[in-house]
């Protein structure tokens, strides 16, 4: 297969909610080859009118890391039909066998054209908010490569995110949560994305312009998930909690 057709495989697997075998049992291709083919994969969706959210970093904890099996930092792209509203809905059927996670979530404030720091970080942003991503692999049994998720789009399925707070915010050493049915499923601190989750953004930065990829105005970033995910299925109500923010909910119909 060449990379437009397992791009293909790879958009289909998403838009029918089908599990495909992993990619790299039939094929071998590097890191970068990935990244040209999650390319062309969010090519097809802009095709179908989808836009351009935001990117999302993965495996910048140990939690995810050991969850998974992969020891990389990997990333992703956020498109507007894969956000949720804090108290909405999610359609268990329109997904595989989607896990959801805790995340922080970082909105800039303007366009970005060059890598920032952890001192400078904060000029570039003007919302910190609580989120929960969604994941599902394409991939039957949700079993991967480092390039067979990048190709994958990282897993992206859906998010949301809660109320804009000040960037002044407190997001550093702060406990963040994942709740099923208002029972613990998952406890971390955010400490636990790269040791501070303020350098989430600056990977991000640094990866967006290595790539051609603009952060503009309104863009949003996730950090990353400081604690493992959940299976999640219909019926149940999927929170996230973080010290000093709002909790927020997504119902699983
Ligand atoms: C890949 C996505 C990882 C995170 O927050 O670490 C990720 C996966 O786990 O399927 O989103
Ligand atoms: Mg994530």
């Amino acid at each position: 297969m060449n990379y437009l057709q397992i791009a293909e495989v790879l958009d289909n697997a998403s838009l029918y909610a089908k599990a495909v075998e992993q990619i790299s049992k039939q094929e071998k291709f590097d890191l970068n080859e990935a990244y040209a083919i999650q390319s062309i994969s969010l090519a097809r969706r802009y095709i179908r009118g989808e836009k351009l959210l935001g990117l999302k970093l993965g495996f910048t904890s140990k939690a995810k890391m050991e969850q998974m099996g992969v020891h990389d930092m990997i990333w992703g792209r956020l498109t507007d039909k894969m956000l949720y509203q804090d108290q909405g809905q999610l359609i268990r059927s329109e997904f595989i066998h989607p896990r959801a996670e805790p995340e922080i979530a970082f909105r800039i404030s303007k366009d970005i054209t060059e890598n920032i720091n952890l001192s400078n970080a904060k000029e570039v942003v003007d919302g910190l908010a609580l989120a929960i991503e969604i994941i599902d692999s394409r991939y039957e049994n949700f079993s991967f490569s480092l390039e067979d998720v990048v190709a994958d789009n990282c897993s992206s399925a859906g998010f949301l995110i809660g109320a804009w707070q000040s960037p002044e915010k407190q997001i550093q050493d702060i406990g963040v949560r994942l709740l099923i049915n208002n029972e613990l499923a998952h406890e971390g601190n955010s400490n636990a994305i790269l040791g501070n989750p303020w350098e989430s953004l600056v990977a991000a930065v640094r990866l967006a312009l290595e790539n051609g990829e603009k952060l503009k105005a309104g863009s949003i970033v996730l950090a990353g998930a400081a604690t493992a995910a959940s299976y999640i299925e219909a019926g149940q109500q999927v929170s996230a909690e973080a010290d000093g923010f709002e909790s927020i909910s997504l119902f699983i119909s």
